[in-house]
């Protein structure tokens, strides 16, 4: 079984693990899974190629043989399905670790991202300045939410899965803002995500191709 996924040529945040290539890492990693990459330009994602593998022209895509999948929640999941490691073999402990990861992604992503939305694309927008209580409040009640719910635990439910993986992964995102650091709870729980030596040999090898050069 070959592994290639596809990641940034040079990734915007200059090597900080937030380009979502880094959770489908993780993933491999955890799982003990070799895998090679393929970086593509912002110019090359937009060309036939890549979008017969990413209709919307986007990375990360996973090819595993005649496989190809695009979304990081339905790549990580393929990865945590077949092989072991994140998810775990109670059903019904499987069905709540899947749960998370639907959560992570459907419902304290979108806050996350509408954030970066109103940092980056409106910031030139007039209302900009006025919207931007609202988007962080947005964000504040969701995370009082997940930290009510994580409590002094570990981990979202029992032992490491892969909904923690997304919901990490998804956190990250929020820490430039310093929103994270707020909720000392969220804050340690990705501390702790990003501590695993899988997170860390994830981060590594994204950090070979976007960090600055020596
Ligand atoms: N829902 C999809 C998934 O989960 O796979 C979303 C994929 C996605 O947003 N991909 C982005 C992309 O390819 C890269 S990760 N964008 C190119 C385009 O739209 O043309 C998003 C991202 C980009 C940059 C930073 N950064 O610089 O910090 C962080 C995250």
């Amino acid at each position: 079984m070959t592994i290639t996924i596809t990641a940034f040529e040079r990734s915007p945040d200059g090597g900080k693990g937030l380009a979502r290539d880094t959770r489908v890492r993780w993933a491999l990693e955890e799982a003990g899974l070799p895998y090679a990459v393929r970086l593509v330009s912002f110019q090359a994602m937009k060309e036939p190629a890549h979008l017969s593998l990413h209709p919307f022209g986007m990375i990360p895509t996973y090819e595993e043989d005649d496989l190809g999948l695009f979304e990081t929640g339905s790549i990580v999941f393929h990865i945590a399905e077949r092989h072991g490691g994140l998810l775990p073999a109670d059903a019904d402990a499987r069905a709540r670790a899947i749960t998370w990861m639907f959560a992570a992604v459907n419902t304290v992503e979108p806050p996350i991202l509408d954030l970066v939305t109103a940092r980056i694309v409106e910031s030139d927008k007039p209302w900009a300045q006025e919207r931007m209580p609202l988007v962080q409040e947005r964000i504040r009640h969701r995370m009082n939410q997940l930290s009510a719910r994580l409590g002094e635990a570990d981990w979202l439910d029992g032992g490491f899965s892969a909904g923690d993986l997304m919901m990490v992964s998804v956190l990250l995102r929020l820490r430039p803002s310093g929103l994270l650091d707020e909720f000392p709870r969220l804050a340690a729980y990705v501390a702790r995500g990003e501590a695993r030596p899988a997170y860390q040999r994830a981060f590594a090898a994204q950090w070979a191709v976007n960090g600055p050069k020596a």
